[in-house]
């Protein structure tokens, strides 16, 4: 198949989900067209099959908005023309479904392009759901060909808020399974806890849904009882707050903000615990990779975080905002004989049985298939 996959290229689940998607599709032999304003940043190397339409909107005086949707709708019709697209799929459904369905609309009878749209998280429970979108974020997902939604959650928030018409079919976020084996990097773990101490991880946009001063006050709570460092991956508007609130606790050197990285893979694998407090969470693609890496998760129990972080199993969940019972369980699982080394590998096993690429990538190809009219 000839697929176009539309995405936000910026760091965000919705589009590491995207790109790792579209690498995955290459490697079993479709023909993956990236369209977007940027190269999404897990794209980086050459890929067989895998080719990148960058976006341009035209300055203009007057665009004291810039119509990025209007010029991505363009780009994907004439791509889709161009290249002789079957399909496009569109992650995150502001604005990309609508931009889709422009394409799709704007072609028709000249090129036979069909739309699935995926439904990522604050698409709709957020800002899909606020009265500037919410007519249109409704009119592309009744117009797209196929929606799937990455969790239950929010599949049932998705009929909750905006009743569609079409069906919505879940399928989850994936893992894909690393060269580089967990466990591997003892010097730079050693670098990171110079004594010995837990390392507890937390990775995000630091935006305020993420409730990144919860993990620093989880870490105030648990450090009286057992030496930790809290190392915090990511950037955002909740950076500098929570540098500040570091030094407010005093907690401020058992904590370590990396910024940006690459290379999430061998980072979460130093750490011991997987800290996801979040407001709101349609899956937690972070704490999938987490888990992935061998590591417990202390979640909230926030949206779609339970179908994904089982309660006393791959780690344990507790109420937003209930920095008291996540510490509890973060001491339980460093303090308890053998638990830590127990949920790790629970952890691990579960991501890989549960969403391993090779289980939900042709789930994804199967309903392209069917969006097609293709035979199974
Ligand atoms: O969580 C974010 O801030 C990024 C956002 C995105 O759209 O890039 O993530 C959403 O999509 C991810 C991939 O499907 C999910 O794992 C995240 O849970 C979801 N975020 C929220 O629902 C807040």
């Amino acid at each position: 198949m000839k697929i176009g996959i539309s995405c936000y290229p910026t760091y965000g689940g919705s589009g590491v989900v995207a790109t790792e998607l579209g690498k995955n599709l290459a490697n079993r032999g479709h023909e993956v067209h990236f369209i977007s304003y940027a190269l999404p940043y897990r794209l980086n190397g050459y890929y067989d099959n895998i080719f990148f339409h960058e976006v341009k909107v035209p300055e203009y005086p007057l665009f004291e908005y810039p119509p990025y949707a209007l010029a991505l709708a363009t780009k994907l019709a004439d791509i889709a023309i161009h290249e002789r697209l079957d399909l496009i799929h569109t992650h995150y459904a502001i604005p990309h479904a609508t931009s889709g369905y422009l394409a799709r609309e704007m072609i028709r009878g000249e090129h036979d392009l069909k739309l699935v749209t995926t439904l990522h998280g604050t698409d709709i429970t957020l800002v899909g759901a606020d009265p500037s979108f919410l007519r249109i974020t409704r009119y592309s997902i009744n117009s797209s060909d196929a929606v799937t939604a990455v969790s239950n959650f929010l599949k049932e928030e998705t009929i909750r808020t905006f009743n569609p018409t079409v069906p919505i079919e879940v399928i989850y976020n994936f893992i894909e399974e690393q060269v580089e084996q967990p466990r591997e990097c003892k010097v730079l773990r050693k670098r990171l806890a110079a004594h010995g101490e837990a390392l507890l991880i937390h990775l995000s946009n630091f935006r305020p849904v993420k409730r990144v001063l919860d993990t620093l006050e989880i870490t105030r709570l648990v450090l009286p009882h057992h030496p930790v460092r809290l190392v915090l991956i990511g950037d955002g508007p909740e950076r500098s707050v929570a540098e500040r609130r570091a030094r407010e606790l005093g907690i401020e050197n058992s904590v370590t903000f990396l910024g940006k990285q690459d290379d999430v893979y061998r980072l979460l694998s130093l750490g011991d615990i997987f800290l996801m407090p979040s407001e709101s969470e349609s899956f937690g693609l972070a704490a999938l990779e987490a888990m992935y890496c061998g590591l417990p998760c202390v979640s909230s129990n926030a949206g779609g975080l339970p179908e994904l972080n089982i309660h006393g199993e791959t780690g344990y969940t507790a109420p937003v905002g209930d920095v008291e019972s996540m510490s509890r369980h973060v001491l339980r699982i460093l303090s308890e004989e053998g638990r830590l080394e127990k949920m790790s590998q629970v952890a691990r096993n579960y991501a890989l049985e549960r969403f391993h690429a090779d289980k939900i990538i042709p789930m994804y190809v199967d309903l392209y298939r069917r969006v097609l009219g293709q035979s199974l």
